[in-house]
């Protein structure tokens, strides 16, 4: 019930980003409002992260770059574009200019992603190109493996660094450091979520550093290696309730059969 009415009070706040769904401003334990606690840095320094944009280049969602042509996002970033009218921008550090522009050939999501509980929120787009590697642009690796509590993880995105009355992205690049909690440890005690978090996720914490709306479906790297696809939160940064991604070494088989069924 909470989260429906995240839903529709997070759609109001930030109308314009495909946010995930139990986002809200007028959460409880929120009390901040920042991507937060980020820094600006650079697409060479992070290649495989992608920006994705309607036709007007509005930016809604990010994506990693795993292959000359497949991005990795999240499924609820592409539960309401139709193919035709998704560009994704790769090799620039600004969402709005430099790098190159693509065209999308097909898009598909997990099967198994529920609305409801954000389970499965994977997705894949077919670039309309093949796209060569550069110093600025890179395909990352799949992790295989869930990295253990306490590694450090880097999660990077145009999303919005200003929670409530803030409606503009940030055109650079933002990055920020936060560390695994895996699915049982972040729906345990010890945090305020409780069992709401899946065995399909993985969490990264920060006091005061997190993901937000706008960065959804874009990359959470440990070792260079893709660990996590931005999926959802209560609020961004807020005290206890981490970051929550789809944890991609157990979508792995999903992302490489759907990676081949396109082909
Ligand atoms: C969103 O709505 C969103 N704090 C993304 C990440 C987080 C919360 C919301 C994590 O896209």
């Amino acid at each position: 019930m909470h989260r429906l009415l995240a839903l529709l009070l997070s759609c109001l706040a930030i109308g314009q980003i495909g946010a995930a769904s139990v986002s809200s401003p007028f959460d409880p334990f929120e009390h901040e409002g920042r991507i937060v606690g980020g820094e600006e840095t650079t697409i060479a320094a992070h290649p495989y992260q992608v920006s994705l944009q309607n036709k007007r280049g509005s930016h809604f969602c990010g994506g990693s770059l795993v292959s000359k042509n497949i991005v990795v996002t999240a499924a609820h970033c592409l539960q309401s574009y139709k193919v035709s009218n998704i560009r994704v921008r790769l090799g620039s550090t600004l969402y709005n200019e430099g790098g190159i522009l693509v065209e999308v050939e097909a898009l598909a999501y997990h099967e198994g992603y529920s609305t409801s509980t954000l389970e499965y929120d994977v997705g894949i787009l077919k670039l309309a190109q093949d796209v060569e590697e550069t110093d600025d642009i890179r395909y990352i690796k799949l992790a295989e493996v869930t990295p253990a509590n306490g590694t450090p993880a880097v999660v990077t995105g145009w999303g919005t660094k200003c929670y409530f009355w803030c409606m503009s992205l940030p055109k650079t690049l933002q990055e920020v450091i936060v560390y695994i909690l895996d699915w049982r440890t972040c729906g345990s005690e010890d945090y305020k979520y409780g069992p709401i978090v899946y065995d399909t996720m993985v969490c990264a914490y920060e006091k005061g550093k997190d993901a937000c709306q706008g960065d959804s479906g874009g990359p959470l790297v440990a070792d260079d290696e893709l660990v996590g696809i931005v999926s959802w939160g209560y609020g961004c940064a807020s005290s206890l309730m981490p970051g929550v991604y789809a944890d991609v070494a157990t979508l792995r088989e999903w992302i490489l059969n759907t990676i081949k069924s396109l082909e």
